[in-house]
């Protein structure tokens, strides 16, 4: 499977590192054809270039956009040569393959970041350089597609080896796509965000209906720009007069690109990340070790982050596909961080395998000698003891992040929608314990009051329809997204086992009915907090007072999606 390189492609806006690589091209007796600059910045080395107008016989037109559009270049980057009718055809019209194409597009991000719009940054989208990248990487049997300066070395090495391997040439046609589908992203983006003056539109008639709220007003172009203006239009409007003090008139969004991800959710999907210019969250953290951060890496460490920094006290989190599969905070005695790690991971050693874990404090050696024996996607933390850096860092596929010294959540959350943004103030309110009422059963004392306030600081990190079993500040069972209570109640229950009996239980909404109720009082818990509100809130206090049982109405609920 390993492919000679005889002849290559090399079209390049960024030329970094251009030289040296046509220079080691050279002197393996690679044929090297190339466009306009690229083939002057070759030439002006005194390394020998083919201008790309020589192979396709037909010249550089329409100001530069049809260039390697051209079945003379094409067909030598998608010929399949382990077909023979592929060679034949090939060699009938005269065209040589290409077993290297060197390619990076036209700076898009790159201009519009510096302010230029309009036709301007139309003309920087690449139309041939992602045809030939997408090209070569298609046909990853036969050609390797490099589309980074990084990537030069391991050409290097592979003409020096004789060759790519399939092997290589499948992992450079991944990185190809991948940068292919964020530049598209990009340039998405761009056009569903950019200020538009229709044709006919004097700039200051532009101006007029921007301030009048019917157009975006310009901005200066990040990478992405999401601006929202209420201000005139008068359409929102807010449930209550005390939201609609705190909805800010105007929002605006925007974020600059920064790291363009393997893929999304999902293997097809292309994603990205892109930078708030105010964030200081999980986007600026720092990575210390381990391969790159996934999308969905990003998500649930976030998820974690939020769950570990509810706690003032140690606390850390472990959560999978954005739920808790354990939350703990420390207890009274030994390191802190390794005991809230301990029991957080026994709530649910199951569930933890593969999880993403965060800590509210800097990860000690003794967690993390407890947390290297446990396969983990992500710890992510404020810092690392040295010694503990030392230990993970020995574990190949763990991502290790640090937060920004003065990591905060932003204010306002924002989730889109088909059409448009939702935006809410972010949840952070937890109603202290002297606020709720007692609706069943006797006054807790104290132990089972600081049990029934860490569950429902932690209920809140569960994604609803959440139940959260705890005992002496760790979760023993957590039942989540069930779209009834009664099934987050089995779930908890089952989950905790024989430790559900003596846990407190905390609801992140109201009882509808007793008959989730009635599932946590036959496995045993002793206390509940829950919101109440109910309009049957009278059976469900009745079915507790008949357990005997202690229960909480808090008057806040904790929806979370
Ligand atoms: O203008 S294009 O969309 N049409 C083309 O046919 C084409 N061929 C190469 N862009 C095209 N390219 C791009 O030109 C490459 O992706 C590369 O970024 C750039 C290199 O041009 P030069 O060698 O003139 O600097």
């Amino acid at each position: 499977d390993v492919v000679p390189i005889r002849r290559a492609l090399v079209s390049v806006s960024d030329k970094t590192g251009l030289t040296r690589l046509a220079a080691a091209l050279a002197a393996a007796g690679v044929e090297i054809v190339s466009t306009g600059s690229t083939a002057k910045t070759i030439a002006a080395s005194g390394v020998p270039v083919t201008e790309v107008a020589e192979v396709t016989g037909y010249p550089e037109s329409l100001d530069g956009r049809v260039r390697t559009l051209h079945p003379a270049i094409h067909s030598g980057l998608l010929a399949d040569l382990r077909l023979e009718s592929h060679e034949r055809e090939l060699a009938e019209q005269g065209i040589a393959p290409f077993e290297l194409v060197v390619s990076n597009l036209y700076p898009f991000v790159e201009t519009i970041r510096a302010g230029v719009t309009g036709d301007e940054a139309v003309e920087q989208i690449d139309i041939g350089g992602p045809a030939m990248v997408r090209a070569s990487a298609k046909n990853h049997a036969n050609v390797a597609i490099v589309t980074s300066p990084d990537q030069y070395l391991l050409v290097e090495e592979a003409l020096a080896a004789g060759g790519t391997s399939l092997l290589q040439r499948r992992e450079l046609a991944a990185e190809a796509f991948a940068h292919t589908a964020g530049y598209d992203a990009a340039v998405a983006e761009w056009f569903a965000t950019s200020p538009f003056d229709q044709p006919g539109t004097s700039p200051d008639q532009a101006r007029t209906l921007s301030s009048q709220g019917d157009a975006t007003p310009a901005t200066a172009a990040p990478t992405s720009t999401f601006a929202s203006s209420t201000a005139a239009a008068g359409t929102a409007t807010p449930a209550t007069a005390d939201a609609a003090s705190t909805v800010p008139e105007h929002i605006e969004f925007s974020g600059t690109l920064k790291q363009v991800l393997r893929y999304g959710e999902n293997s097809h999907q292309s994603a990205a990340l892109y930078l708030r210019e105010d964030g200081r969250g999980i986007a600026q953290a720092e990575q210390l070790h381990g391969k790159g951060m996934s999308y969905n890496n990003f998500v649930d460490a976030d998820a974690a982050l939020r769950a570990a920094f509810d706690f003032d006290e140690p606390a850390v989190a472990i959560i999978k596909h954005a739920n808790p599969c354990g939350i703990a905070v420390a207890a009274r005695v030994g390191d802190p961080i390794a005991s809230a790690h301990r029991r957080a991971h026994d709530c649910d050693p199951v569930s933890a395998f593969g999880g993403v874990i965060a800590a509210n404090r800097v990860v000690t050696l003794e967690a993390a000698e407890a947390i290297k024996d446990i396969f983990t996607e992500v710890v992510v933390a404020p810092g690392f003891e040295p010694e503990a850096l030392a230990l993970l860092s020995t574990k190949k596929n763990l991502r290790l992040l640090q937060l920004p010294a003065d990591y905060a959540r932003e204010a306002t959350e924002v989730k889109q929608v088909s059409g448009g943004l939702l935006t809410q103030s972010v949840d952070t309110h937890f109603a202290p314990f002297d606020e709720w009422t007692l609706a069943a059963g006797e006054p807790a004392d104290e132990a089972t009051r600081a049990d029934l306030e860490f569950a429902w600081r932690a209920v809140r990190a569960v994604k609803s329809n959440g139940i959260l079993l705890a005992h002496a500040g760790a979760s023993v069972g957590v039942g989540m997204g069930q779209v009834n209570r009664v099934d987050s109640c089995h779930l908890a229950v089952t989950r905790a086992g024989e430790r559900a009996a003596g846990s407190v239980a905390a609801s992140d909404a109201f009882f509808p009915f007793a008959d989730g109720l009635e599932v946590l009082l036959a496995a045993g818990v002793r206390a509940v907090v829950q919101p109440g509100g109910s309009v049957r809130d009278a059976e469900v206090i009745a079915a507790a007072n008949a357990a005997g049982v202690t229960m909480y109405f808090t008057g806040e609920r904790h929806f979370f999606h």
